[in-house]
């Protein structure tokens, strides 16, 4: 992107109002969640459903080049399962549009106390409303374990759902600072989706957690109004119960990253050099590692004003 092109990022009056103040800045580097206050508007929040339900109609602004090896694609093939569909920000310019608010992305730098946030991946969910189907839960996991490939232990997701969210629709449920505990015994299927993991040794590996770090496991779940959004650290433990509501629970959760994040090699312990699916599409740095500040995929959500421009 060059510079006569780069987005000048400013907030209202009305909208500085809705960052987060210094304590609660203090709340979420102690607790690792935050509840924001109303982000978007009643109609920005409906314009998100439209814009969803015409991508699972199959729209489409652009598509990947090439699909990565462990891409969320939810198709109407698969059924009345829980829908996970990545990249939207990339593929639809409709929720590419509502997503890429600088307000989101100035409250994420004030929490990360970072001057840029840039996308680092985003992903459509919708629970169907089916008490009894198993791929409705979502295990306990933190999201920094698979993204093992980058340097970065400071990225955050914002959880953004389309409508009221509490309990009865399963939402996102926080494990209450465990950001700050120290990590017992790794493996490589930590760097695997939860969706391709045993629920069973993802409950074994929080409670294992909690114990070497003589802490409680003080579970959270985050009653979001429409329009507000929950933010969690990329180390805090979270998960959710099943959809028991007769509405469907639709959201985004939008993973962000600091300014400073860029890739690291990872290898696992078979020697094999971990991916993750931003490797085999964004753009390459001249030392030849995948560019996690690629404008088409990692775009620029927030930069400080008083941050100097870098040419991109
Ligand atoms: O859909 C959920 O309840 C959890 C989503 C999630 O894991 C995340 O936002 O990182
Ligand atoms: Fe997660």
């Amino acid at each position: 992107m060059s510079l006569s092109v780069t987005p000048t990022f400013t907030l209202t009056e009305e909208e500085q109002s809705l960052l987060p103040s210094d304590s609660d800045v203090a709340f979420y580097a102690e607790h690792g969640w935050y509840l924001t206050k109303k982000l978007f508007s009643d109609s920005e929040v409906d314009e998100l459903i439209a814009a969803s339900e015409r991508y699972y109609a199959g729209q489409r602004d652009r598509k990947l080049p090439v699909r990565p090896p462990r891409l969320a694609s939810w198709d109407p093939s698969k059924g009345d399962v829980q829908r996970h569909n990545d990249y939207v920000h990339y593929e639809h310019d409709g929720l590419a549009r509502l997503l890429r608010k600088p307000l989101i992305g100035a409250v994420a730098a004030a929490l990360a106390r970072t001057d840029e946030i840039r996308v680092f991946q985003s992903t459509l969910i919708y629970k169907p409303p089916i008490a009894a189907e198993p791929t409705n839960v979502v295990p306990w996991h933190f999201d920094k374990h698979y993204w093992s490939t980058s340097t970065s232990d400071n990225m955050l997701t914002a959880f953004i759902p389309f409508h009221d969210c509490g309990e009865e629709m399963g939402t996102i449920t926080m494990v209450d600072g465990s950001h700050r505990w120290r990590e017992t015994g790794r493996d490589d299927s930590m760097t695997r989706h939860f969706a391709d993991r045993d629920s069973g040794d993802l409950e074994r590996m929080l409670a294992g957690n909690a114990a070497y770090n003589d802490a409680e496991v003080v579970k959270v779940p985050m009653i979001i109004p429409k329009g507000h959004m929950s933010f969690h650290h990329c180390r805090t433990y979270h998960g959710s119960l099943t959809n028991r509501s007769p509405r469907p629970r639709r959201a985004v959760s939008f993973h962000l990253q600091d300014g400073a994040n860029a890739y690291r090699r990872f290898v696992l312990s078979t020697g094999e050099v971990l991916a993750y699916n931003h490797d085999v599409l964004v753009r390459r740095l001249p030392d030849g590692r995948p560019d996690y500040s690629d404008p088409d995929f990692c775009p620029v959500l927030w930069r400080s004003p008083a941050t100097p421009l870098q040419e991109d």
